[in-house]
């Protein structure tokens, strides 16, 4: 893959509008809102073949157990294949991979892009750490569903989160109700922390109307956003086309005693490990 910076994504010299007064309107008083169209075609492309370099890696036989079962802290590569199933077929039971901004330059890239400064200045200001990167697959065949749940982040280390932290999800294939798309709970974040462990199937009912969820019907570069306490899940993907989405979540660096610094003062601040991940990382 060729390096790419900033400025040959083509970005615009002037400040972008990235999220109208609405989508904020909507984010604080719903829980989530959809930014159209923030990631250009070129920029989707280059996502899907890092997702296919990801596929590449996650499939290969020499892989350290150390990255599927994510004990490094950092590249988590997850696959939640039945049991008994053995070989190449694991594939399709590829989950998610957290961190890939640790060893592919695109992943690297998009979370760096100014497009996100200018997209989250509005609600939590330019200065911003992240504590999550991860690439989900909705693989075909795959089965693979997200039970109602909500994304609750550490306290004290997190301050205020409702206010202060922004889940998003770049859609990298167009979500539909036939590929699994995300559902929310409009105005569940107003129901605080549930206190439910995620992804425990049925709990999150007993304290919230999920009949009142509705789909996130989003194209492929658009921007899902909501907060940590919007409830939300997905259903299994019924098509024969993976459903991918590449998730960042962002919080407003002053409110947050942990995570890994995005941006300071609206300059994207590289990713860095401990570790240098050199025998899974890609060939740029
Ligand atoms: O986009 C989806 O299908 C749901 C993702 C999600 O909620 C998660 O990764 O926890």
């Amino acid at each position: 893959m060729v390096d790419k910076t900033h400025s040959q994504y083509n970005l615009p010299k002037k400040t972008l509008i990235m999220i109208t007064e609405t989508q904020i309107q909507d984010f604080r008083s719903l829980g989530y809102t959809i930014a159209p169209q923030v990631f250009n075609a070129e920029e989707i492309s280059d996502l899907r073949h890092a997702f296919d370099d990801i596929v590449t890696l996650a499939a290969r036989e020499d892989l350290s157990p150390d990255y599927r079962q994510g004990v490094s802290g950092g590249v988590h590569i997850h696959i939640q294949a039945p049991k008994g199933i053995e070989g190449p077929s694991r594939i399709q039971y590829l989950r998610k991979t957290q961190w890939p901004a640790l060893i592919h330059p695109t992943f690297e890239h998009i979370r760096n892009s100014a497009k996100f400064v200018e997209l989250l200045s509005p609600l939590i200001g330019n200065s911003l750490k992240q504590f999550i990167n991860q690439i989900n697959f909705k693989m075909p065949g795959g089965n693979i569903e997200f039970p109602w749940h909500q994304d609750i982040r550490p306290t004290p280390a997190f301050r205020d989160q409702v206010n202060n932290y922004v889940q998003t999800i770049i859609a990298v294939d167009d979500a539909t109700e036939e590929n699994g798309c995300l559902w929310v709970v409009p105005e569940s974040h107003k129901a605080g922390n549930l206190k439910t462990k995620r992804y425990a199937k049925g709990q999150i009912e007993e304290h919230i109307d999920v009949s009142t969820a509705v789909p996130c019907l989003a194209k492929a570069g658009d921007v899902v956003m909501f907060t940590s306490y919007t409830v939300h899940g997905s259903k299994p993907n019924q098509t024969e086309q993976p459903r991918r989405s590449y998730i960042n979540g962002f919080v407003k660096a002053s409110a947050c005693d942990v995570g890994k610094w995005a941006f300071l003062n609206g300059v994207a601040v590289p990713i860095t490990h401990d570790r240098d991940f050199a025998d899974i990382r890609h060939a740029s």
